[in-house]
């Protein structure tokens, strides 16, 4: 089933393997990031580039959701960040040459690696039926090819429409005008893989689906727990929000099955003795919790507080003033089995009393996480755990304390905010409906996982991406593309060559878009956009570089020239024109059609932007269907791995967003030139009978029988907690069965595998 090694990629023949890094940043992180943009873009475009970042008067930077908070220093080094600039500011460029030179069936056996290191999308391009080589194409034509595939669809609901995260506010809320224009609301999009379940949960308990903290919260917390995360690759940033919250006075807990560096001890590249000296030790307590135990550790931290006779272990004046369902709740939660949370968490009770003792000595609380918790099939009642382990001492609405999902792509919850979203409330069709004048379609469409689904069945057609890498980010690989390559028409909104233009439908169209870097020229002057950051806060970003290319057009005039195409004059009352050329045309609709952003041009023109509303936040309200914060009941079922088998996590490298692989090393898990590796804690290897450095398939086992192969990795001896296994992506999502997903947020269990190794002398 498996693809043969890609012929450009250097493979694994370099690899090697040291030990893991217990710090991270510092001097190593400079160079790292200097060394990757000096590469891509020269040195005097990185001096002008990287001085950009996160300014007042910047772009926004592409690498991650965490925000910038009040006082943006000079260039605030972020490696990773660094690198995301980089990978888009790049001086290579793929133009028609390339094409003229590289067929699709070329394209589709390299590496990640190297479609992303061909550099730049220049012009746009068609595949044409029956031909394998992409040609030159005028915007006029490409835009009249994809109205005539959908306009000549049965139903609207034939297509499908996703969005990656870094499309900024402005395009999206043109792009879901588009689509719900043309009459369908599949609108799927990388939420649905990434923080799915986080919205799900939060909005069932608190009402709103985002984080309840801001940058000054965490800086006054008395106790952070940073859960299934590592700030040190994704958000590094965020790692100096933590140094400060420690220099006054917070402890930290880090729960993660891997002791990731930057988790245990962080040198600011900003400071001094951070270049040079120990730095910051930044967890106190390191729980190594075997994979999934997420829900155990905290149920029984919440069975401890309802049992301890420690006055205020339970804030009972808050939980009767704001919260419904506590009686239920305890009920269930005195009934929790140790012997179950044991065998979940792998933790000792000792280390579980001990983090009790940290809870119990706080008073204002924050839980950080991302993927570690919401890519399990129960991840869902986690964190709906996590928030009754808040609520129980109050520790919601209130200065230093709240729920912080850490989101991923720099403008996932804008987007998402914009109304990028298969179930659209009644609230927001309404006001679309009255602000432009016609009536949007109510049923919900397909996520992600659904609109893979309905390709592979045929009852979807056409595929439209707004940015992001659909064949490789989503699991079941083989699936998924099968999926992709039954479509008629596949089209790909890009700023970089990825799988995706590799794998199409009978006609597929490359729309090379600006980057965020890039500067945006209208017909009235410069355009800029804006995006909302992981805590809420809009603010503008405006690009600076000259474009990519003559051709580029900007991800809103794509959208307003594709909706011309496609839609002619109808329907309704929508200057797509005018929306096109003046992007304030744009803030002025989002400033009647979404709650929080009344006066968006203006306050958007304010330095640093404005903060949306939040109303358990601001005021301690809950609008949820039963108007308080809802205590919720999770039942614990403990996964258990059959005897012989690991559970695997699918996770990034240092080296990689997503799926754009910036290199092949993983510096703080001290893995060099190669990918195909799996960490493994020496214990299991030993029991498995697998040596440390030994090549195995990987092999996963699904419910129904099937299994699905990942050939040639090398076993890593590595300290992950017992009976876990860890892998990078997206080299791995072909092991995850397009139907293992989370209940109720439909995500695809990228953290939960049920994996065997085999040995495969011979595969390489
Ligand atoms: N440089 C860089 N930055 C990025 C990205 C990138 O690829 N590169 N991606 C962006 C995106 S879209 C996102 S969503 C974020 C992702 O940010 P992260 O969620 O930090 O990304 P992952 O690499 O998936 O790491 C998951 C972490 O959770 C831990 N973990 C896994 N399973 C469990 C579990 O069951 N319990 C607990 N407690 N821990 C667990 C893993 O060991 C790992 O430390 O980063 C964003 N920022
Ligand atoms: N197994 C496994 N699978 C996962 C995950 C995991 O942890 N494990 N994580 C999931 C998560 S959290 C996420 S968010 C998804 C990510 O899924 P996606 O968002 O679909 O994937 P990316 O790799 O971020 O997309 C990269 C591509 O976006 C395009 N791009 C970059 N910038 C721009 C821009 O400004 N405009 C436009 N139009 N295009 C741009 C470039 O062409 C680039 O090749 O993957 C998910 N898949
Ligand atoms: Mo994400």
């Amino acid at each position: 089933m498996s693809r043969e090694a890609p012929r450009d990629d250097p493979g694994d023949a370099g690899l090697r393997v040291g030990a893991p890094k217990e710090w991270a940043a510092g001097l190593p992180g400079v160079t790292a990031a200097l060394r990757q943009a000096y590469d891509q873009m020269g040195v005097r475009r990185t001096a002008l580039t990287l001085l950009r970042v996160n300014q007042k008067r910047g772009f926004d930077c592409p690498g991650c959701a965490w925000p910038e908070g009040g006082r943006r220093h000079l260039a605030e080094f972020c490696e990773n960040g660094a690198k995301a600039v980089a990978e888009e500011a790049t001086t290579r460029r793929v133009t028609r040459a390339f094409f003229a030179e590289h067929d699709v069936d070329d394209l589709a056996v390299r590496s990640d690696h190297w479609l992303g290191q061909q550099g730049r999308l220049t012009e746009p391009m068609v595949l044409r039926p029956g031909s394998r080589h992409y040609e030159p194409i005028s915007w006029d034509e490409a835009f009249r090819v994809a109205a005539d595939h959908l306009t000549a669809l049965d139903s609207p609901d034939e297509a499908v429409f996703y969005t990656s995260g870094r499309t900024s506010n402005e395009a999206a809320f043109a792009y879901q005008l588009l689509v719900r224009a043309f009459g369908t609301n599949n609108l799927p999009d990388c939420s649905n893989m990434c923080h799915e379940s986080s919205g799900s949960a939060l909005v069932e308990t608190l009402g709103v689906g985002k984080g309840s903290v801001l940058l000054e919260d965490l800086h006054q917390a008395d106790l952070i727990f940073v859960v299934g995360q590592n700030p040190g690759t994704n958000h590094p940033r965020m790692l100096s929000a933590l140094e400060e919250a420690k220099a006054n006075g917070a402890r930290i807990v880090a729960v993660n099955p891997l002791p990731e560096a930057g988790l245990l001890r962080f040198k600011n590249p900003q400071k001094p003795k951070g270049v040079v000296g120990q730095g910051t030790g930044l967890a106190d307590r390191f729980l190594q919790i075997r994979l999934n135990g997420d829900l155990a550790l905290f149920q029984a931290l919440n069975r401890l507080l309802l049992e301890s006779d420690e006055p205020g272990a339970v804030d009972r004046d808050f939980i009767a003033e704001h919260t419904h369902g506590f009686a239920g709740f305890e009920r269930h939660v005195r009934d929790l089995d140790w012997a179950d949370v044991l065998a979940a968490t792998g933790l000792t009770r000792a280390e579980i009393d001990a983090t009790l003792a940290d809870v119990l000595a706080a008073d204002r609380i924050v839980v950080c996480w991302a993927m570690g918790l919401t890519q399990h099939r129960n991840s869902v009642p986690t964190i709906r755990e996590v928030v009754n382990f808040l609520l129980l001492r109050g520790n919601v609405g209130r200065p230093g304390a709240g729920v912080c999902p850490v989101r991923g792509h720099s403008n996932v919850q804008g987007d998402r905010t914009m109304g990028i979203y298969e179930k659209p409330a009644a609230a927001f069709l309404d006001a679309l409906a009255a602000e432009f004048g016609f009536e949007p379609p109510r049923a919900h469409g397909h996520d992600t996982v659904e609109a893979i689904r309905a390709m592979r069945d045929g009852r979807a057609r056409v595929f439209v991406a707004m940015g992001g890498n659909f064949v490789r980010a989503t699991p079941d690989s083989d699936v998924t593309e099968a999926a992709l390559r039954s479509c008629a028409l596949t089209v790909q909104v890009s700023t970089k060559l990825n799988r995706s233009h590799a794998v199409t439908g009978g006609t597929a169209l490359i729309l090379p878009a600006l980057g965020r870097t890039e500067r945006d020229r209208g017909p009235a002057g410069d355009r800029f956009v804006t995006v909302e950051d992981s805590m809420g806060m809009v603010h503008a970003s405006v690009g600076r570089l000259a474009p990519a290319g003559p051709d580029l057009r900007s991800e809103v005039a794509i959208v307003c020239g594709l909706a011309r195409a496609v839609l002619g004059s109808g329907p309704g009352r929508i200057d797509w024109a005018a929306m096109e050329d003046d992007y304030d045309v744009i803030r002025d609709h989002v400033s009647r059609v979404v709650p929080g952003f009344a006066d968006f041009n203006a306050r958007v023109r304010e330095p640093g932007g404005f903060t949306l509303p939040h109303a358990p936040r601001d005021e301690r309200r809950f609008p949820t269907a039963t108007g308080k914060a809802n205590l919720t009941v999770n039942p614990l079922e403990v996964v258990r791995v059959p005897e012989g088998r690991l559970l695997l996590q699918t996770l990034r490298s240092h080296d990689q967003y997503n799926t754009t692989i910036y290199g092949l090393d993983d510096r703080y898990r001290g893995v060099k030139a190669g990918r195909r590796v799996v960490f493994v804690n020496p214990a299991d290897l030993d029991e498995l009978g697998v040596a440390d450095g030994s090549l195995v398939d990987l092999v996963s086992e699904w419910t129904d029988g099937t299994e699905r192969r990942a050939p040639a990795f090398r076993a890593v001896a590595y300290p992950t907690a017992r009976g876990c296994a860890a892998a990078y992506f997206p080299e791995t999502n072909v092991l995850i069965p397009l139907d293992s997903t989370a209940d109720i947020s439909n995500t695809p269990t990228s953290k939960s595998v049920v994996v065997r190794l085999e040995g495969a002398p011979d595969s390489r």
